[in-house]
This record gives C-alpha cells, structure tokens and sequence, in this order.
C-alpha cells in the first residue's frame, strides 16, 4: 500500500483560516489575543522556533512579545518577566522556549506562569486537568497530532495507539489525548521488550523518540496511520523524522512527512490556545476543551 500523506501544512493553512475569521470577530468586541515569547540565551534551534512563532503571530494578527534574555541571566531575572507577564492584561500567552540554560531550574520556571497564560499545557495545573479529562491547553504538539487525524477523518475510538517515547512534552500527553478519544493506548520507551513487535499491534503509531529514521517497515503494519513527531538534522544538515520514511512510506496506510507534518501544527495550535485564552480572560467560554 502507498500511504496517503497527512499534509501538516495544508491543515494548519486550513485551521488559521478559521482562525482569523475568529480573530475579526473578536476584534469586533474588543478581544485583542496576545502572545509573549521568553527566549534565554540563542540555541540555534530555538531561534527559529521563536521566529517561526512570531511570524505565525503576525500572518494572524496576533499581537506578539518577543522577551529575550541573555544566556547567562539568572532564574530571577526570568522569575520577575514572568511575574510581569502574568500581570499584563495585553498578554494572554507566556511561552518560555525550551531548552533553557542548565544553570536555570525548568520546573521552578514553567510553575511560574500562571495556568491560565501557560498556552503551552506545561503548568502542573494543566497537566493535571489533562489527565482527569477536564478543560485545559493541551500541549500544542500533541494537540496538533490529534487535529491532524481528525482533519483527516481517521477514526480513534477503539483503535490500538502505540507511542514511542515518553516525553513529558510529546510522549505522555500524546496518551493522555489519544485515551480521551477513546484509543487503547500504549507508551513503549528504550526499556520496552521486543518494541518492533509492539509497534506492529498498532492502528495508529506515534514515533517520537528523538532518534532518526528510528521506526523502520518491519515495525509498522499493513495499513497502519504513522505519525512522525521527530526533527533530526543529520551530519549533512538534512532534516529528518524518527521515522525510516521512504520505506514506511510503502506499508503504511497514512503517514506524516519531515518538514511539513507535525511542526507546523505545532505552532498552529499554540495560536489556537492563546486565542481560546483570550476568550476566556475575556469571559466568552469558561474553559478551553480540548
Ligand atoms: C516543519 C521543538 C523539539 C524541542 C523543542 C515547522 C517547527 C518545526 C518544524 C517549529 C519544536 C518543533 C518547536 C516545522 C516549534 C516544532 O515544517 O516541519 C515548525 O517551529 N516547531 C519548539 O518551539 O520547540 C521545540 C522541537
């Protein structure tokens, strides 16, 4: 079988579309989303995921912050921004781009954000809510994963979910999301036993490990929707998926490509999370449902 490609691109076009007819809207009641960006220190790889967030902000008309601070800034210069942020009624998004500088404690930070900005469902807050089943922002990666099947009429209840990875930002979300929709769901990690077989019981398999061209054709079955999460630059700067895809390409029965799949609509949905935020700091919806 020669998969059907899940266009990320396409769909996030189609979803900011939708977007901003929203943004029109609620700028006819005087609701003006806005996202502030928090960028410590220049990791080449997070300069372009900033960029790429503000761009997404400008194509909709959202008004964007961009916060940068040196790499050497302490946790208390990025504590008191923080605190700034939450107070500022301009924003409705605070975004702390990952990785940050080892001499800053992550955790201590993403607890800093108030849950009610924290677009990126990284606040224990959220992630509880999450996994309880109540409205929350849902991770934007995983939350674009589920968007992505759902634009493509691909059916989760009942259906056998296998992720590989268990990231607290792609792998155990991704569960929690796929759990709420009904698959029966399993999380395999470098420690699973036989993980290639385990990767051939699922309908829908989610590779997002962080190693390239990780999942081959033997670990996928006839027909089966293959979402790739990774994005691995190679010695010669191309950028690849964790997902053997060339190969997976011919047994799969849908499948994500590297670009263009799943990070697109991870920025997507990082828009679509600070415009519902906007909405209920206005007091339109009383929560955001995933
Ligand atoms: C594409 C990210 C790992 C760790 C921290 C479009 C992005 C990527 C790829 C992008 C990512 C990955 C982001 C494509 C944001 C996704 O065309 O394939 C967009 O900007 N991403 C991030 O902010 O932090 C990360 C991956």
């Amino acid at each position: 079988m020669a998969a059907k490609i899940i266009d990320g691109k396409a769909i996030s076009a189609k979803m900011k579309e939708e977007m901003k007819r929203e943004i029109a809207e609620l700028r006819g009641i005087g609701i003006f989303p806005g996202l502030a960006v928090v960028l410590v220190g220049e990791n080449p790889a997070s300069v372009v995921y900033v960029r790429n967030k503000g761009k997404a902000c400008h194509e909709l008309g959202v008004h964007s912050e961009e916060h940068r601070l040196l790499a050497n800034s302490s946790e208390e210069d990025l504590l008191r921004l923080i605190e700034r942020l939450n107070k500022d009624d301009k924003i409705n998004g605070i975004l702390v781009q990952l990785p940050l500088p080892r001499h800053i404690d992550e955790r201590k930070i993403l607890e800093a954000i108030s849950p009610d900005k924290d677009v990126d469902g990284f606040h224990p807050y959220n992630i509880g809510k999450l996994m309880i089943g109540e409205p929350a922002f849902a991770p934007c990666t995983p939350y674009g994963v589920i968007k992505m099947l759902e634009h493509s009429n691909i059916d989760i209840t009942g259906k056998n979910a296998v992720i590989v990875g268990r990231s607290n930002i792609v792998g155990k979300p991704m569960a929690m999301l796929l759990l709420q929709k009904n698959a029966t769901v399993t999380i395999c990690h470098s420690k699973t036993n036989d993980l290639p077989a385990v990767c051939r019981g699922a309908d829908i398999l989610i590779a997002a490990i962080g190693k390239p061209r990780f999942v081959t054709a033997d670990m996928v079955k006839d027909g089966a929707v293959v979402i790739d999460v990774g994005i691995n630059r190679l010695p010669d700067g191309k950028l690849v998926g964790d997902v053997d895809y060339d190969a997976v390409a011919q047994k799969a029965g849908y499948i994500t490509p590297v670009p263009g799949g799943v990070g697109p609509m991870t920025i997507t949905m990082l828009l679509y999370n600070t415009i519902q935020s906007a909405r209920r700091a206005a007091g339109k919806v009383k929560a955001v449902e995933v």
